[in-house]
């Protein structure tokens, strides 16, 4: 018998347990986060049950904001949301207030829903600043003050990848349990991937330096092999497979859309802080991602992310294009 092994499969690490062995290192901590991140595990509970039930695409959109505002609210840790569904912010009733604002978007990629495509919950968590009533610049701090970020994909599994600032771990569903179990310790993106991933039919509208990035990962001047080619079109999904697999994934500025499709403080920002945890970069085509201080909270950006070497090579054909 492989005791070793059968010690591992039974000393089971919910998300719950990893997040308290990491709250215990900080003595100062009131366990306030832990609380919060019970709530939106519990909502992505629920997501991933109805996508599996199959609902429609409408009612699951407005279902899965209403469950995650209402889990978050009652968790009595935030002060205001954000959500891709609402046009504007919630600030949470001051008898139910508590220190972290929750940027997300409860069900990315839903043009995919109807056909059995993967997709997901992104999430952002920032602290609120210091004294006085919140507002709005709570929330329209640049990436990098987060304190945690993730995302749960409703696939052939349901995944849930979350950083706390110190690198970035994956657990599983077990529906059997209803527990999300560490599978996916210390997660860390290949230095150089062999995918890039992108809507290759806005190509006619993009700027030089992107056109010149896919021709090269197509055909490679320098003797390297090219690179395959995925892209399912559900954020999440594409994300996944890059932090995995390794690679890189954009969604650039084009003619039309001068500033990109995605969503900055609940698509770019969350999946730019678990690309740097896991040691990959993400750029925007003018600076580092999680340094961009949005000032709407559906403001949208360019993205390159991915591979640390791959969105190396992105940046230096934009910082090519600059000083020419
Ligand atoms: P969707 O429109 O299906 O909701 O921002 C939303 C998003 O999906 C992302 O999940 C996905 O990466 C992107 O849009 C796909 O956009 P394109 O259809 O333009 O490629």
């Amino acid at each position: 018998m492989d005791y070793a092994a059968d010690a591992q499969r039974t000393d089971l690490m919910t998300i719950t347990r990893f997040v308290l062995n990491e709250q215990s290192k900080h003595p100062e901590s009131r366990g306030d986060f832990t609380i919060l991140l019970s709530h939106i595990v519990l909502g992505c509970k629920f997501v991933c049950s109805a996508v599996n039930k199959g609902e429609e695409q409408k009612k699951l959109d407005v279902l899965s904001n209403e469950v995650f505002v209402k889990a978050l609210v009652s968790s009595g840790r935030t002060c205001i949301l954000v959500s891709e569904e609402d046009e504007e912010a919630t600030f949470v009733e001051p008898s139910k207030r508590g220190r972290y604002c929750v940027v997300f978007d409860p069900l990315d990629g839903s043009s995919n829903i109807d056909c059995g495509v993967s997709i997901g919950t992104i999430f952002g968590i920032y602290s609120v600043k210091d004294g006085g009533e919140p507002t709005l610049d709570d929330v329209l701090q640049p990436g990098k003050n987060m304190v945690a970020a993730g995302y749960c994909m409703y696939g052939s599994s349901c995944t849930l990848v979350i950083s706390t600032g110190s690198g970035v771990n994956g657990f599983t569903l077990d529906p059997s349990l209803g527990e999300f179990i560490l599978t996916h310790p210390d997660i860390e993106i290949p230095k150089k991937g062999k995918i890039y991933s992108v809507n290759e039919g806005n190509a006619k509208n993009w700027d030089g330096p992107t056109a010149k990035y896919v021709e090269k990962c197509k055909f490679p001047i320098d003797g390297s092999s090219s690179k395959s080619l995925r892209y399912i079109g559900s954020m999440v999904a594409d994300v996944h497979r890059t932090l995995l697999y390794g690679g890189i994934f954009l969604y650039p500025a084009d003619k039309k859309s001068p500033n990109g499709k995605l969503r900055v403080l609940y698509e770019v920002f969350p999946m730019s802080f678990l690309m740097e945890q896991a040691g990959g970069q993400a750029f925007t085509g003018k600076q580092r991602a999680l340094d961009m201080v949005p000032k709407k909270i559906h403001e949208r950006s360019p993205i390159f992310l991915g591979s640390y070497d791959d969105v190396e090579e992105i940046k230096a054909l934009y910082a090519a294009e600059e000083n020419k």
